[in-house]
């Protein structure tokens, strides 16, 4: 059996035969013959795919003919269609990637091909950069710019967006598009973002609108938009500043279950659950699920009908990663995720008196405007001197500020530090400092390029020293920016286990450190984890989701997240002496699962 087939697919694959052939010099009749082809199925608001499964005539779509309808049923059939792998092998390799290139039709790709021998794009750009492809016929200097152009545009968004870009991209974007539609409904993100995954392809939004025809175009008017890619009835891409890509598709609000299902993914999910449908004879696609005797579809307006229908309860995005969410899902056995709201306090907070933005009094009202039980100031160690870090003295006079705030709050404030682990391991503070602290977290700013032993052992020791709270931000990446430090993460976090040290998942959404499966297996080990927005603004305290996100993920529930307990149960944790303090975790975890276990 092949993956999911979907119109789109099939639209391409003609889409890419017509050019192929008119590369070849084929007839024009029958180049515009897989066009219209391609036009009518990219129209069509039912799955082809599902369509010739169930042995419908497609020859009754105008415009497909036997011989579509045999390429058709061969794709579906087979996942192949045989005609366009023997055209693919005729002409040279990477046409159709050139194909691809806008500015670049058939005629174009076969003169470049023929004429100047280019076989890729890297040859194509040299081509036009260094004046061969303006000598061809119907080129100019105006058409060559632009080809230039878009291939330099391709390879910046070559490269993953951040979630946390990404993320503000798909606000900033929705937000206009309802100004710009009065009648859009709903518009939900699909796809990587949806999964929270930590960089995203490109972003997939689907859109119910009482007027969906004005939608496509009112993406591609964005003043945003840089390029628009393809603009038709049912898809439009385009893309934005800065430099991603957006897909929008129109929903139909009684048959959104499949469609926003099929879109989320992960393609890996999705090849699972078609397979499992397919054993109870049933098969998906974006439009609903076939009854594969009767040929029957069914539509679904929400994606908890779309599951039930296959006996499944609805599985969160964040574990549609196609590993363990379907079995645990047949088994009963999917986890109770964290939510944000489980979270009552955030445990590293910088403000102005380090390199925050925010007085210290700011900070404080801020935190407590979120609702919180608990929070720690946490400003950085003197260290290197870098980020205005706090000498002994001034750290002495934060405390007193902040105990005297303490009378003016419900909330519990601790008086914390985010110190440095110095290269060698040792703590930037004695302990006789460290001693006068609620809550110190340790983290490396600095020699990172250690080799993975040196820095194992270097983190380790900042374990083991009883002062220690918290390990942040442990790898120290920066997504898309700074690759993670080298560690043996096993290592580690059976040494966070062994000497009672929490780890923190810093929210931050260029850090989500430590990443989803490091957090995963901390989990599994029994190590506390620790959600914190480490913010340096009065804003960032909304990051939290980000890192929610992430433990989400990794299949927590809020028993694993030391801040989602209330204050008193926190406050004991903390009392306990470190050795001790993960056997008193696992207490508090286990009570806490019968309570939300009991009916
Ligand atoms: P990304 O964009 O690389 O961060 O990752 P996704 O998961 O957003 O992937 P994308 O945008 O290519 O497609 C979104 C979802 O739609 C994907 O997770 C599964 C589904 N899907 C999209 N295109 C295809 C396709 O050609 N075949 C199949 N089987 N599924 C597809
Ligand atoms: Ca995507
Ligand atoms: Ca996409
Ligand atoms: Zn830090």
């Amino acid at each position: 059996m092949t993956t999911q087939i979907s119109n789109e697919d099939i639209v391409q694959l003609f889409n890419n035969m017509a050019a192929m052939l008119e590369i070849k010099g084929d007839t024009v009749f029958k180049i515009r013959a897989y066009q219209r082809a391609a036009n009518t199925i990219e129209q069509l608001s039912w799955s082809l795919a599902a369509a010739a499964a169930a042995g419908d005539d497609l020859k009754k779509i105008p415009g497909v003919g036997k011989a579509i309808s045999d390429k058709v049923q061969e794709y579906v059939a087979t996942g192949h269609v045989a005609a366009y792998d023997r055209l693919a092998e005729e002409l040279p390799a990477n046409v159709l990637e050139l194909l691809e290139v806008p500015g670049m039709g058939p005629k174009t790709v076969k003169a470049a091909v023929d004429e100047l021998g280019i076989g890729s794009v890297a040859e194509l750009e040299q081509a036009a950069v260094d004046g061969r492809l303006e000598q061809l016929p119907r080129m100019g200097k105006r058409s060559v710019a632009n080809i230039l152009r878009h291939i330099q545009a391709q390879r910046m968004r070559s490269d993953r967006t951040p979630l946390g870009i990404a993320s503000e991209t798909c606000a900033a974007v929705t937000g206009q598009l309802f100004d710009a539609c009065p009648g859009l409904v709903s518009i939900t993100p699909a796809g990587s973002l949806r999964r929270w995954e930590e960089t995203i392809g490109d972003l997939d939004l689907i859109a119910v609108s009482e007027n969906p025809s004005e939608t496509g175009p009112a993406l591609a008017a964005l003043p945003s938009v840089r390029e628009v890619l393809v603009q038709g009835e049912s898809k439009t891409s385009v893309v934005v500043d800065p430099g991603i890509q957006i897909d929008l598709r129109i929903g139909e609000p009684n048959a959104m279950g499949a469609m926003l299902q099929y879109f989320t993914g992960s393609q890996q999910h999705n090849i699972r659950l078609r397979d499992y449908a397919n054993r109870r004879g049933l098969s998906l696609n974006e439009y609903g699920i076939t009854v594969v005797e009767s040929g029957e579809t069914e539509h679904f307006p929400d994606e908890e009908s779309f599951y039930g229908r296959l006996d499944l309860p609805w599985i969160p995005p964040e574990l549609r990663r196609g590993a363990d969410e379907l079995d645990a899902a047949r088994a009963g056995d999917l986890p109770n995720l964290i939510t944000e709201t489980d979270l009552r306090g955030d445990l590293h907070l910088h403000s102005d008196w380090s390199d925050g933005k925010f007085p210290l009094e700011e900070m404080v009202a801020a935190v407590a405007a979120m609702g919180y039980e608990y929070m720690a100031l946490t400003d950085h160690s003197q260290g290197l001197g870098v980020a205005n870090g706090l000498t002994p003295d001034r750290l002495a006079r934060q405390i007193e500020i902040l105990r005297s705030l303490q009378s003016r709050y419900d909330m519990t404030i601790l008086c914390g530090s985010e110190v440095d682990i110095r290269a060698d391991g040792a703590m930037d503070f004695p302990d006789d400092v460290l001693g006068m602290l609620d809550w110190v977290i340790a983290s490396v700013h600095n020699a990172m390029s250690q080799d993975r032993d040196t820095m194992t052992r270097r983190i380790s020791r900042a374990m083991e020293n009883p002062h220690v709270t918290v390990i942040g931000h442990a790898s120290t990446r920066l997504l898309g920016r700074r690759d993670p430090v080298e560690f043996d993460i096993e290592a580690l976090l059976q040494t966070a286990r062994d000497t009672g040290t929490a780890m923190e998942i810093n929210a931050a959404p260029e850090r989500l450190d430590l990443k989803d499966t490091h957090a995963a297996r901390a989990r599994e080990l029994g190590v506390p984890l620790v959600i914190n927005t480490d913010s340096h603004h009065v804003d960032g305290l909304t990051n939290r989701t980000f890192g929610v996100a992430v433990a989400r993920r990794a299949w927590c529930g809020p028993e694993h997240v030391l801040n989602t307990y209330p204050a008193n149960e926190f406050a004991g944790w903390l009392r306990t002496p470190k050795g001790q303090r993960t056997d008193h975790f696992a207490m508090m975890a286990g009570a806490r699962s019968a309570a939300a276990s009991r009916p």
